[in-house]
């Protein structure tokens, strides 16, 4: 197997490094890619204000989660777990002896490149890893890496690739935390680091999270929540709005609604009762043993007390997995939108797209009928919100046409 290893302090890990992962995914053509956050050395001042390393390797596993190549891309904690300084021929040492037989490519960027010669041991490294150096454009920077590679090659026999990288993002991690402590910066970030650096305070941000602008808040929410189910939420938050325009109800505590309805889906069993306890939220028999259901409880608490959402969305979000009798207008547009955004794909979607926009209380008759079924099918025990949500819409739709 050819596994590529990208190693760095990761400080932020932020769309550069990206696009150098992907890049050499398809450049070298590698079975994997491993991530190796560097530990900060003990004499080497990190800059001020550099997260600890439990911070820096969860950044680097939402960027390998959002790289989308499970199977892959990993991030591995080997250098972490070392105390003090690690040397690259160590840890290549100890990725060899795990991976016997496997070629090792080892990933850099220009300036790592031209002072390779001065690394501890850098015969070991050249010996144990091919060379692999990052450039901008196909042949940019020839002239200066040709008298480095040519020079390794003869001096220790190295192998060295060049991958150039096609939607460079050219920013300096220095420059990029200045940025950050000045408020600013976040387009640098894949949307889940930048969330996660704006709620863990990181980098000298000091954002109200209960003052947050939308491309905030929903990095904030994308940070909870891992990278496959962004497009969803995304697309529950565009199906929310249009609803709300088309009904007349509030876009913008649609929008909301929709950005943070499942910020919890992610969340254990036990974490999910924690934040009910925290939160004073009580919770029936069924709801203590079905985590699912709980994710609607639990976003909801963190859409009002972490985030400082009114009341409204509070109470969308609430019920957006059950329902309940007498929903207001918000609470089935945050259903209807969760059932119906443009990724949703399941025999009958399209008749609900169309009952959604012309008569919303049968479009949720539907939509929790099926849902109904559904669990009956699969044997799982339907909440009475659930029930009483069917009762009262029946209800509604018969006294609308007596
Ligand atoms: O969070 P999403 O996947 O976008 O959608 P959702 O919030 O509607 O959650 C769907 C899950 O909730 C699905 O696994 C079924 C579960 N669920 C919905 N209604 C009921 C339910 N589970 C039980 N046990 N009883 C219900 O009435
Ligand atoms: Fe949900
Ligand atoms: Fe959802």
């Amino acid at each position: 197997m050819k596994i590529g290893i990208y190693g760095g302090t990761y400080n932020p890990p932020h769309l550069g490094h990206m696009a150098a992962a992907r890049a050499a995914v398809e450049g070298l053509k590698l079975d994997r890619l491993v991530l190796v956050p560097a530990a900060v050395p003990p004499h080497k001042r990190l800059p001020d204000g550099t997260p600890d390393q439990s911070h820096r390797l969860a950044m680097v596993e939402k960027m390998a989660d959002a790289l989308a190549m499970p199977g892959v891309v990993e991030v591995s904690s080997l250098e972490l777990d070392r105390s003090g300084k690690s040397y690259t021929s160590e840890t290549l040492e100890e990725l060899t002896r795990r991976r016997p037989g496997d070629e090792l490519w080892l990933l850099m960027g220009t300036d790592m490149f031209l002072t390779l010669h001065q690394w501890h041991d850098t015969a070991t490294v050249t010996r144990l890893a091919g060379i692999c150096v990052f450039g901008r454009t196909p042949g940019d920077g020839e002239e200066t890496f040709r008298a480095q590679r040519e020079f390794l090659e003869r001096e220790y026999g190295a192998r060295v690739a060049e991958v150039t990288i096609p939607d460079l993002v050219d920013i300096s991690s220095t420059r990029l935390r200045e940025e950050l402590s000045r408020g600013r910066g976040g387009e640098y970030l894949l949307p889940a680091v930048y969330g996660y650096i704006l709620m863990n305070r990181l980098y000298g941000t000091d954002v109200v999270l209960k003052q947050l602008d939308l491309p905030q808040l929903r990095a904030c929410s994308y940070s909870m929540i891992r990278n496959k189910r962004v497009a969803h939420v995304m697309g529950v938050e565009e199906e929310a709005v249009r609803l709300a325009k088309f009904w007349g109800a509030d876009p913008e505590l649609a929008r909301h609604a929709g950005i943070l309805h499942d910020c919890t889906k992610y969340l254990e069993l036990d974490e999910q009762l924690a934040l009910c306890e925290k939160y004073g939220m009580e919770l029936d028999d069924l709801e203590q043993k079905m985590v699912k259901l709980l994710h609607s409880k639990t976003g909801a608490c963190i859409a009002k007390y972490v985030f400082g959402e009114p009341e409204e969305v509070y109470q969308a979000i609430l019920w957006h997995t059950t329902g309940k009798a007498d929903m207001t207008l918000l609470d089935k547009i945050l259903y209807m939108a969760d059932y119906i955004e443009p990724n949703r794909d399941f025999e009958g979607v399209e008749e609900l797209r169309r009952l959604a926009y012309s008569d919303l209380d049968r479009a949720m008759l539907l939509g929790v009928e099926e849902t109904i079924r559904e669990m009956t099918q699969r044997g799982v025990p339907i909440h009475s919100n659930t029930l009483a949500a069917r009762d009262s819409l029946k209800e509604a739709i018969k006294r609308g046409n007596p």
